[in-house]
């Protein structure tokens, strides 16, 4: 997969393809991701198309950790009261298929560990 710093993740910032949105902020938009790993799975992303965390830069720390309070926030929201894996696939090794940095939320079952 491309690392161009255009993709589908930001046609559906500018809601010009369709997504279950669950959250938005200035800063953030989080929506269920299309291919379910668990009952709940929602990708919570940066609106600035920071293609993956390797590439994120200083300037950022403070979006970073904003992040982060949005994935507890969607947590809260989604009644994930017995826990959630919070997940951040990096580049081919890490599994990334979409290079516009996104957070899994996985919920709603035992999460087992190692993952795959
Ligand atoms: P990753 O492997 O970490 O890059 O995960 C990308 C996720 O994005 C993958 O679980 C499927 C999801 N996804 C890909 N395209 C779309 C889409 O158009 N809409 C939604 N809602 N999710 C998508």
């Amino acid at each position: 997969m491309s690392e161009a710093s255009e993709t589908i993740f930001s046609k559906i910032v500018r809601r010009e393809i369709p997504a279950d949105i669950v959250y938005e902020d200035d800063l953030a938009i989080a929506f269920r991701d299309i291919n379910a790993q668990a009952p709940v799975h929602i990708l919570v992303i940066p609106k600035k198309p920071i293609p993956k965390l390797a590439d994120a830069q200083p300037e950022d720390q403070a979006l970073l950790g904003h992040l982060l309070l949005v994935v507890q926030r969607v947590a809260a929201q989604e009644g994930l009261t017995q826990g959630y894996r919070t997940v951040i696939n990096t580049g081919e090794d890490g599994g990334q298929t979409v290079y516009h940095l996104h957070l899994h939320i996985l919920g709603g079952r035992f999460m087992a560990w190692p993952p795959g």
